[in-house]
């Protein structure tokens, strides 16, 4: 009898993450202690305790983790070169340059935007300096209408789905060009329904929740159920926020086909991850969920490329969560509002930047095909110079939506007694002061039709 039990009770019936790659030990790293030693020394009981598929044992033991430390993906090493046995994703050529084009626009967009937000140009910016692999190799991974809910740093999947230089520029400054946000929100806080990119809210990890329902709504819907999914990205930052918890128990529960995609950056403002949490990273909270979870190397792009399709294929095919955490480093500052140099080390950052570099690696990738080269490279840095540069300019010229857009769309059906309120006192004081006073003068220049769609009576 003791002996026919060995088999049961030796493996659960089904482990949470039977397919990942986790595996289930204890935190001294070992398996968990011999099931047949514990049948033989306890089992006072046959089976399981009602809801849980846990063997009895007999060993005093507490466990901390579930897989120490858990890996790494990538398939080129530190310098783009691929890796002995490591399976690269199939790219033609004109893919592979898309792919390196894209990670290039990043940065150039962000040296201009962050300078003119210095000259006062626009008000705020947030740089993805480091991350380009991650964000590019993310976007490349999704299809172009999975519904995206990002945390801020991802513009990259906006410039992969073509919303354009136009739009990114009326956005920063808050132009006509700005036809999801009409110029009220925040620069970087970008949206676009044809885009599936819903509009940012700073507010860390509300999105989390929020994509656990996009993710059960779009399971609800006939036509899309097959072929699309959420997708949620947050700084590992804003995964110690009670959303970001909530969230994933929901799209496993539920549950929803919902890609939570972490960027690993190594700070939450100031703070760096060593003091953000104590377990293994941001990874091993997916198993608590039952999530099926990967950690990717964040600057290798192919890396990030290929764990992003194949999280995507896996959240369709069980309806899910799955968690991906792209381990990344944040170059820039975390804001314009930010001195990183008081809190990090220039020389850390420095290094940072010739270590695994998400730019560099991609370009000796290209290189090794014989798909690249200097020329190739200066070309194309001179070219999105230019275009960024451009874009700006004509951005300036475009005037912003009329003053009075600032009460709409706020709410649906009938607007509310405070929004008229609110309206009233603008038009009051713009009649009293817009004419008469040089700044606001000036500043109302800026709109199309100067103020006057709320101080002309129609
Ligand atoms: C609920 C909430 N708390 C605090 C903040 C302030 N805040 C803005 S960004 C940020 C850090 C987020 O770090 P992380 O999620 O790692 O993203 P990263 O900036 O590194 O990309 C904090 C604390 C906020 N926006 N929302
Ligand atoms: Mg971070």
């Amino acid at each position: 009898m003791r002996l026919s039990l060995v088999p049961l009770l030796s493996r659960p019936r089904r482990l949470p993450n039977e397919h990942s790659f986790i595996r289930y030990i204890s935190s001294s790293g070992s398996r968990p202690s011999s099931p047949a030693l514990g049948v033989a020394r306890s089992a006072p009981t046959l089976g399981h305790l009602p809801n849980t598929q846990s063997p009895f044992t007999v060993e005093l033991e507490f466990f901390n983790s579930v897989g120490r430390p858990i890996p790494t993906y990538r398939v080129l090493d530190g310098l783009g070169d691929p890796l002995e046995n490591a399976t690269l994703p199939e790219l033609d050529e004109n893919y592979a340059k898309k792919l390196y084009e894209h990670m290039q626009l990043l940065p150039a967009l962000d040296n201009l935007l962050y300078n003119v937000q210095r000259q006062g140009k626009i008000s705020f910016y947030m740089t993805s300096h480091g991350e380009e692999a991650a964000v590019i190799g993310a976007a490349a991974g999704l299809q172009d209408d999975d519904e995206v809910l990002s945390q801020y740093r991802e513009m990259g999947v906006l410039l992969w789905r073509g919303f354009g230089l136009d739009a990114i520029m009326g956005q920063c400054i808050g132009n006509e060009n700005d036809k999801s946000g009409k110029g009220r929100q925040m620069p970087v806080h970008l949206g676009s329904p044809a885009h599936h990119f819903h509009t940012v809210s700073s507010t860390l990890a509300t999105q989390a929740a929020h994509a656990a329902g996009v993710g059960f709504a779009l399971r609800r819907t006939p036509e899309r159920r097959e072929r699309s999914i959420a997708v949620c990205f947050t700084g590992e930052g804003a995964a110690s926020e009670g959303d970001f918890h909530a969230g994933l128990q929901l799209a496993s529960t539920i549950p929803a086909p919902v890609l939570y995609f972490v960027r690993n950056n190594g700070f939450a403002i100031s703070t760096p991850s060593t003091e953000q949490y104590h377990g293994d990273g941001i990874a091993s909270r997916g198993p608590g969920y039952g999530t099926d979870t990967i950690r990717v190397d964040g600057n290798d792009v192919l890396a990030v490329l290929i764990a992003v399709r194949a999280a995507r294929k896996r959240c369709l095919e069980q309806g899910r969560a799955v968690l991906v955490e792209a381990m990344t480093y944040r170059v820039g500052h975390h804001s314009t509002s930010d001195d990183s140099f008081a809190y990090r080390a220039r020389a850390e950052v420095e290094d940072r930047k010739r270590i695994d570099n998400p730019l560099a690696r991609m370009r000796r990738f290209l290189e090794s095909r014989g798909w690249w080269d200097a020329a190739a490279e200066a070309a194309l840095k001179a070219r999105l110079k230019s275009d960024v540069l451009t874009a700006f300019k004509r951005a300036e010229m475009v005037p912003r939506h009329p003053i009075g857009e600032l009460f709409t769309d706020v709410y649906g059906g009938e607007e509310p007694w405070n929004l008229r309120e609110q309206r009233a006192e603008l038009t009051r004081l713009l009649k009293k002061y817009g004419q008469m006073w040089e700044p606001w003068r000036k500043e109302l220049d800026k709109f199309r039709e100067q103020g006057r769609d709320l101080t002309e009576d129609k």
